[in-house]
């Protein structure tokens, strides 16, 4: 499963995104670290569910109304602070909890309400900007330390005659998540000295910002935006490439509320419709996140999740079927499974994806929105609907 992680500094408001998103029972206080032992659990990416397109919705447990949501991993760790590297605050072990994250969600206080290391201040007196790099600066450092740790294993296996760097780091960073790929990439555009016992500091640390660049991308999510003061999300944009606005309060009680069956939302809607009995004080909370909504586009904490997995990361989704004209599996579900792809996959990564015994055993496959086979070269669009045909069937 596609993993996404939320960091950034301390009572940001990281694990009442992660609340909201899982609806799991976790901490949430106003003072930094009240998160120590981090949270893992599944949330949705939202997509237009292929069943759109047929005459009923399918019912599929993961759609609702021809919302598709696909389900990731979303982890929630410690808050960070700058020089968390070298141990400060809740010390550098935790930065390995993000290891196998394919994305990061750097969530920033964006009322500046909170100060460098989470202490709450007056709202508008902490600037978000500075929150936003430093998050990328402890990750490279971090990244940095395990190259250091193991340069050691390189110098020695670089004594031997068929020594490849390439190789050598691929082993070494595969387990962050670089490929080979990444790594080529990567030394291509460095300078760095042939043999691996002259590289200094300095070499290592551009190998491992490169490569946390290319393995842990980063969305911007700028939380508390119902208190921000105007004109922090437009610099904070300045800033970062990537930034989502977003409400993770505003979130966490409309999807209470919509299991309270008060409200009428679902997770990404730009607004809700009120349907139950409310009281003033309830009824004056809701216009104040619709208020954000409005502003905003919706509470920004399914975007930005969207943001990372299909802008940032360039999924797909793809639907493996095995009754091309029903769209459904061996039991008559309508589109059982959704699946994340790379863009450009094709029908045997489909294959692979869904069980590498299907994928072995791979004979064809069969476009179902066209009724018509498709070579094994084709590119599967978003919303490919497809039936794979092999030997493990
Ligand atoms: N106004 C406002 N407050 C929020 C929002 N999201 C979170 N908060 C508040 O911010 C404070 C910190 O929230 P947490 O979710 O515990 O923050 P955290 O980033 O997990 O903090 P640590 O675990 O300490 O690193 C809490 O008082 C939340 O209620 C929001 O969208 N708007
Ligand atoms: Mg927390």
């Amino acid at each position: 499963m596609l993993s996404i992680a939320l960091a950034g500094k301390p009572n940001a408001g990281k694990s009442t995104f992660y609340k909201a998103a899982t609806m799991a029972d976790v901490d949430v206080g106003n003072y930094p670290f009240t998160t120590i032992d981090a949270n893992r659990g599944v949330s949705h990416v939202r997509t237009d569910c292929p069943c759109l397109d047929l005459e009923e919705r399918c019912g599929d447990d993961n759609c609702r109304d021809g919302k598709r949501y696909v389900p990731v991993e979303l982890i929630d760790v410690a808050g960070l602070v700058p020089g968390a590297h070298e141990g400060r605050g809740l010390g550098n072990q935790f930065l390995d909890e993000l290891t196998n994250a394919d994305v990061i969600l750097n969530v920033v206080d964006a009322s500046g309400g909170t100060d460098a290391e989470g202490e709450p201040v007056e709202v508008g007196t902490h600037d978000p900007v500075e929150d936003v790099h430093f998050v990328e600066e402890e990750m490279d450092l971090w990244l940095a330390s395990i190259v250091d740790r193991n340069w050691e294993s390189i110098e020695r296996q670089s004594r031997s005659p068929d020594f490849d760097i390439d190789e050598a780091l691929v082993n070494l960073l595969a387990g962050v998540g670089a490929t080979e790929l990444d790594v080529a990439r990567t030394l291509r555009d460095l300078d760095y000295p042939e043999d691996p016992i002259a590289w200094e500091d300095e070499h290592r640390e551009a190998l491992a910002s490169e490569i946390r660049r290319r393995t842990k991308p980063l969305v911007v999510v700028a939380n508390k935006v119902d208190i921000a003061p105007e004109g922090n999300v437009e610099r904070l944009r300045e800033a970062a490439d990537h930034v989502v606005p977003a409400t993770a309060d505003g979130e966490l009680a409309l999807r209470n509320a919509a299991k309270a069956g008060v409200v009428d939302y679902d997770p990404g809607d730009p607004d809700f419709e009120v349907v139950g009995d409310v009281s003033d004080q309830q009824r004056e909370g809701l216009d104040r996140i619709r208020e954000a909504m409005t502003e905003w586009g919706g509470t920004g904490v399914q975007g930005a999740m969207d943001t990372a997995v299909y802008d940032l990361l360039d999924r797909i989704t793809a639907y493996p079927v095995q009754n091309e004209s029903k769209w459904t599996d061996g039991q008559e579900n309508v589109l059982p499974d959704a699946v994340l792809l790379r863009r450009g996959a094709t029908p045997t990564d489909l294959a692979y994806a869904v069980h590498s015994d299907i994928g072995d055993g791979y004979i064809h496959a069969v476009d179902a929105r066209k009724g018509m086979r498709i070579s094994d070269e084709t590119e599967l669009a978003e919303g490919a609907v497809v039936k794979i045909v092999s030997d493990a069937n």
